[in-house]
């Protein structure tokens, strides 16, 4: 292909022109884009060729990664990162008059995924191919990933996301490996030979056709696959008006979380389970045959990893192929089957735990659920036999009760591995919300605590602070991130440390450069970044975080001995379409910030930002330039969270509770280099189950609080007349589920107290220093050797 500057221009002024059918001197930026990612696409396909082979007779045991979501942002720079181009491209263009960044501009974020959960798959994905392990990712291929966000007026307005409307330069339509998925129909039982059968007639096929995604890993020669499934017409459509069938058909890898509040979402959603998963199997199955043959073999040469309950139907699919396509018994179906499937669980709010209604599932899965019955009713026996006439026991731990079918049980049955992505989630797991099922079932679960791919979120976000660690310990943390920990020795190495100040005060210059350009608004770089970034949720608590800004504010008005260091609160979220409070929350930051950054009085030291369309490529820009992090969950209820370990790595303070993988940031950056604050898990979980917080009571006695309460209603914001009425109720009519008002002042106080340190720059340069040698920890690289060690049992090939 190419390996200098010289060829690499010429190959790409050649390609242009075949691409594009222009010459250079017509061509746009976009042309640009498009013949450099086909060159990249291209320039990686002999190693994904030879990593297929590989694969496909070295014997090795391989993992398939099931996942609703992955959200993997752009790949352009990646790509030219894992394969070592980035200088050879960059120059090249240069030469040619091209700015590479401003290429990558052009590249749609995939954003195929949500949050954290949608990014881990990400994360993992980069770190199977860098650390060479036989690891693939299945998933579908949404037409608009998550939406838009735009604001209006302060209110969220959601807009359909076209990452496909240019093509996608990185996948490749494999149609020749198109499996057909079936829906509805009834199933018909049959006597033959001495044996029941079971036949599916009458369905409605769904044709997966699968586009596959190179992963190339970090200078390594091997390519993984990411197989994302598309949904289409099939060639032999029942009696229906073809355009209907075609437009149902499709609507199945059109939204990523289609609006669930109506049956007919809810079926749409079920079906998109059922379609990633029966396609990934059998696509799984089929390779298998070909390569090793032995179906009684299966778990020995395969590990399926489920992550979080959305494929859980893999446990049932999996059986089916193993009962009516290879004629297997039930014993030994099953027996194969928990030994294949492992389980990732991600939360344990018992709002997003997934249960379907049998009236849904049966019509629309029939041999499926009768599968699910047939897994329900043994283990309801295994359990009469362990807990004999403890009806109320049996029922609560069933897969299927009160007509529902709970998604979680089925995996902690269906599986051999249940692991939580933090300690203390999977402790929660453990000791409370799955206790009843580690009774049974101890040896099943394991703690996995998340990490994040370091090449994205600090080698390529962050390439000045790459570099000012490289010339500090020398470039074997790449490869090897825990060696970040030898930056502790310039702890008091006032140089690097000054070294360091410049990099950060580099990356917050760039970011005020965008939120000017965005919004207008000129920020002070010498002020505290304080940044919150992350799906809008209540029990993350955005909300504790505006209501203390206007607590700034009040005070800054009313007292003039009050001195704090200037600070820009700067917030990114999306909030579920359907998700009402969570909007509220929205436009209370916006009310918020109008009224604050209009103030000249005190918007020299306070001003408030909201970044519009939060996604992976901005994260990119927001995490290198942050001063603090703010990670302010109610205890027990974030299972780890993954944007904390991103700002830690790039340096970033957290100011945080007790809660998920905060507590283990804690233990590596040291407990003088965090600030934590608020109630600890366990008396959180204690007011859950026990009672006794009463927030009315934090509004009588503290006078802060009940000053921003008031304000919420009582026209202090003009124009906003009733709208903020359900934040007040929810905090005290409803007695403030996430304790909010009950944190406010310990939060208020660690906030001051950060505040005074950035005062002392030099111990906050050191505490900052103290993160990023503590982040090493954080990387996927090392989740993913758990993984593969702990669970899957995969060994990585050698280059
Ligand atoms: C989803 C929903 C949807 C309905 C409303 C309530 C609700 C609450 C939570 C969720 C989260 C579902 C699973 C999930 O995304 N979990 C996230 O997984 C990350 C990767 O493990 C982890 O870092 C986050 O803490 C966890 O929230």
């Amino acid at each position: 292909m190419f390996t200098n500057k010289e060829e690499f221009k010429e190959n790409f002024l050649k390609k242009l022109e075949m691409m594009c059918g222009k010459s250079f001197g017509e061509s746009t930026k976009r042309d640009h884009y498009f013949t450099l990612g086909n060159m990249v696409r291209e320039y990686v396909s002999t190693n994904w060729i030879n990593t297929n082979e590989r694969y496909r007779t070295a014997r090795e045991k391989q993992v398939y990664y099931l996942s609703i979501e992955f959200l993997l942002g752009r790949l352009l720079h990646h790509n030219l990162l894992n394969l070592g181009l980035v200088d050879v491209v960059k120059k090249g263009l240069e030469d040619l008059g091209i700015d590479l960044y401003e290429l990558e501009e052009i590249e749609p974020d995939a954003g195929l995924g949500n949050g954290g959960l949608g990014r881990l798959a990400a994360c993992f994905m980069d770190s199977l191919a860098s650390l060479n392990f036989p690891g693939h990712g299945c998933g579908i291929r949404y037409k608009h990933g998550l939406f838009e966000q735009k604001i209006v007026d302060g209110y969220q307005v959601e807009l359909p996301e076209q990452w496909l409307r240019h093509g996608h330069v990185w996948e490749v339509r494999r149609a020749d490996l198109a499996i057909e998925v079936p829906f509805w129909g009834n199933v018909e039982t049959k006597m033959e030979n001495g044996k029941l059968v079971f036949r599916h007639e009458h369905t409605e096929k769904i044709t997966a056709v699968p586009y596959d995604l190179p992963i190339a890993g970090f200078q390594t020669e091997t390519v993984n696959t990411l197989r994302l499934w598309n949904a289409e017409p099939s060639p032999y459509p029942i009696h229906q008006d073809i355009l209907t069938y075609k437009r149902e058909t499709e609507s199945v890898s059109e939204f990523l979380y289609p609006d669930d509040t109506h049956d007919r979402g809810k079926i749409l959603r079920l079906k998109q389970q059922y379609f990633l998963v029966s396609a990934s199997i059998r696509s799984i199955i089929r390779s298998f045959r070909k390569q090793v043959g032995d179906l009684y073999s299966l778990s020995q040469h395969i590990a399926i990893h489920i992550n979080d309950t959305h494929p859980v139907l893999a446990i049932p699919e999996l059986m089916r192929v193993l009962l009516d396509e290879e004629d297997m018994s039930w014993n030994d179906a099953w027996e194969i089957t928990i030994n294949t499937i492992s389980y990732t669980n991600h939360t344990t709010l018992s709002e997003a735990l997934e249960k379907w209604p049998v009236r849904i599932f049966q019509p629309l899965l029939p041999r499926i659920y009768m599968i699910v019955e047939e897994i329900n009713e043994r283990f309801c026996r295994l359990l009469w036999d362990q807990y004999p006439g403890d009806w109320q026991h049996i029922e609560r731990m069933a897969i299927i009760a009160h007509h529902e079918i709970k998604m979680a049980h089925l995996a902690l049955v269906g599986s051999y591995s249940v692991n939580g992505v933090a300690a203390l989630h999977t402790e929660i797991l453990k000791i409370r919300e799955m206790n009843n099922f580690y009774q049974i079932f101890p040896q099943k679960f394991n703690n996995k605590t998340n990490g994040i791919t370091h090449r994205r979120w600090l080698l390529k976000a962050n390439p000045l602070l790459a570099k000012l660690i490289t010339e500090g310990i020398g470039d074997k943390w790449i490869r090897e991130p825990e060696r970040l920990c030898m930056l502790a020795q310039f702890k008091e190495d006032f140089s690097f440390l000054e070294q360091l100040s410049r990099v950060k005060q580099h990356n917050k210059r760039r970011l005020a450069d965008r939120i000017t350009m965005q919004t207008g608004m000129s920020i002070n770089t010498e002020s505290i970044f304080d940044i919150q970034v992350k799906r809008l949720h209540a029990y993350k608590r955005q909300l504790l975080n505006i209501l203390h800004v206007m607590y700034l504010y009040n005070r800054l008005k009313e007292d003039s001995t009050f001195q704090m260091h200037p600070r820009t609160f700067i917030f990114g979220a999306k909030a579920s379409p359907g998700y009402y409070y969570a909007k509220k929350i929205i436009k209370l930051i916006h009310t918020v910030a109008d009224k604050v950054n209009k103030d000249v009085r005190t918007n020299e030291r306070l001003k408030v930002v909201f970044l519009e369309n939060y996604r992976v490529s901005l994260a990119e820009e927001i995490f290198p330039s942050a001063d603090i992090s703010e990670q302010i969950s109610t205890a027990s209820k974030e299972a780890s969270g993954t944007g904390n370990m991103k700002f830690m790595m790039n340096g970033a303070i957290t100011v945080g509770t007790l809660d998920g993988a905060n507590i283990e940031m804690k233990e590596k950056a040291g407990a003088d280099n965090i600030f934590i604050f608020g109630l600890p898990a366990e008396q959180v979980l204690n007011y859950d189950q026990n009672g006794g917080y009463h927030s009315m009571e934090y509004y009588y006695h503290d006078k802060r609080i009940r000053q921003v309460m008031d304000q919420l209603t009582n026209g202090f914001f003009p124009d906003s007349d009733n709208e903020f009425e359900p934040i007040f109720d929810s905090l005290l009519i409803e007695n403030d589920q996430y304790f909010v008002l009950r944190d406010f002042d310990s939060y208020s106080a660690i906030q001051a107290q950060a505040g005074k340190v950035y005062e002392n720059q030099n111990q906050w340069r050191k505490m900052s220093l103290m993160n990023i040698a503590g982040s090493g920890y954080f990387s996927s690289d090392r989740t993913i050797k758990e993984y593969a060690k702990d669970i899957w049992n995969i060994n990585p090939g050698h280059y």
